[in-house]
């Protein structure tokens, strides 16, 4: 088959490798040239795709800035970003400007697949009307369908191949031939009625985890509050067999999907008169968690007798989570906004994110950030980080994570 990949980033590049081990040929339109140029050179610029494997698909993989490529492809995937409006509403505009651009290239008998995370409706109502700007028929002349993306960066446990691809057709036809394009490069696929059920489904397992974290950030507050140990509470509760499941409390939620995709179903659900008050207060609980750290933070340093103006204060971890070195949401990025604003001196540490830029800061070796540090504060808690040197070194250590419960201190203080 020859498969066309609209969107190269987290989701579309791991894709199109995934179809090229599969034996197709893909064609990879993105509108970054830059972007296209590192495909074409084989440097992967997405943590889970490693350059090897991106190298070994090339042969199989043209990459181009050019949407009329496409028009050789039997089915189209598309995945493009969804993010939110500076006023947290959907923003559809990748979506919109990419489906103009397929529709003025769209060929008879072609299938078309939206991957990006989005609200019920938007594949009957946005995409399908864009792609029949091109004179050809939903479901007579071409196919739609809807999967959602199931990428969990840095996740190796689970790979595209062994997470089950939901899938929706708009017509019987369509679903056929969406399932049978990902039983190609997944093991198993799982059929839902429609596409608005599929595009509601994805957004439940990402309010699902959105809620329950902000559960546990609530509960933060108040065990600070109450002076009970957080991830006690929480360890404790996680040795029921049934019941429960363990989220962890922390600074807050980054990321492309868990700080976004609740904001799309709370918007959408406003057209129906429901108020999502579950979902929205879930967001607005974990938006708050950067800042009460940062007041922690302050509280800490006042406790030794420092304001946070003049004090050296050590940033350990700013991705959004530990093992990865994307940034996008990170709660670490807030709350450094708003220690720098109170007039502290940043430095930080993560092996996963060599500079900041917004932040004009570059990470430094531990014992280099450790080195006269007045607090250290553990943001992302990433693997193989000397915890033991920071608390043995730094006068005090806020621990946002829970990582240096275990070790002797007397220095730390936790979320
Ligand atoms: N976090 C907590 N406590 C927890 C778990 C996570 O504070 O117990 C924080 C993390 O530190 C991070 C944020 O939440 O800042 C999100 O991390 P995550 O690992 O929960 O999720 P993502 O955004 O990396 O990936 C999620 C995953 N969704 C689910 O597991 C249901 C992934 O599978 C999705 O594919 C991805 O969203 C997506 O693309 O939608």
């Amino acid at each position: 088959m020859k498969v066309g990949i609209v969107g190269l980033g987290y989701v579309g590049l791991p894709l199109a490798v995934a179809f090229c081990e599969a034996g197709h040929e893909v064609v990879g339109v993105d509108v970054s040239a830059q972007g296209v140029e590192a495909v074409r050179a084989g440097d992967s610029y997405v943590e889970d795709v490693a350059d090897a494997r991106l190298t070994a698909a090339l042969p199989r993989l043209v990459a181009t800035t050019r949407y009329a490529e496409l028009a050789k492809c039997e089915a189209l995937v598309v995945a493009v970003p969804t993010p939110l409006t500076r006023n947290r509403e959907p923003d559809l505009g990748p979506l919109v400007s990419s489906a103009r651009s397929i529709g003025s290239v769209l060929q008879h008998g072609q299938l078309v697949v939206l991957e990006s995370t989005t609200y019920p409706g938007t594949t009957r109502e946005q995409l399908v009307p864009l792609l029949e700007e091109s004179g050809l028929s939903a479901g007579v002349d071409f196919n739609v369908a809807f999967s959602p993306e199931r990428v969990d960066p840095g996740r190796t446990d689970h790979t595209l191949r062994t997470t089950p691809k939901i899938v929706a057709g708009l017509t019987p036809e369509c679903h056929r031939r969406a399932v049978a394009l990902y039983g190609e490069v997944c093991d198993e696929v799982v059929e839902v009625s429609t596409p608005e059920a599929a595009e509601l489904a994805k957004l439940l397992e990402n309010i699902f985890r959105s809620v329950n974290i902000a559960l546990v950030n609530e509960l933060a507050v108040l065990c600070d509050r109450m002076g009970i140990d957080v991830f006690e509470v929480v360890d404790a509760a996680s040795t029921k067999p049934y019941g429960f499941m363990r989220f962890e409390p922390g600074p807050g939620l980054g990321g492309h999907c868990l700080p976004v995709d609740p904001f799309y179903l709370a918007w959408r659900a406003r057209e129906y008169g429901t108020p999502t008050e579950f979902i929205e207060l879930a967001g607005e609980v974990n938006q708050t968690m950067p800042h009460y750290c940062a007041e922690k933070v302050a509280h800490a340093l006042n406790e030794h007798s420092k304001s946070v103006r003049g004090s050296c204060v050590a940033i350990l971890g700013v991705s959004y989570k530990a093992g990865v070195g994307d940034l996008r949401e990170s709660p670490a990025l807030k709350i450094m906004q708003i220690l720098r604003d109170q007039g502290a001196t940043l430095a930080y540490h993560d092996e996963h994110v060599p500079a900041l830029t917004q932040l004009e800061l570059s990470s430094e070796p531990l014992d280099v950030v450790l080195d006269g540090c007045d607090a250290a504060v553990i943001i992302t808690h990433h693997p193989g980080v000397d915890l033991q040197a920071v608390v043995d070194r730094a006068p005090l250590v806020v621990d946002f994570r829970g990582a240096t419960r275990g070790l002797t201190t007397s220095n730390v203080v936790l979320l």
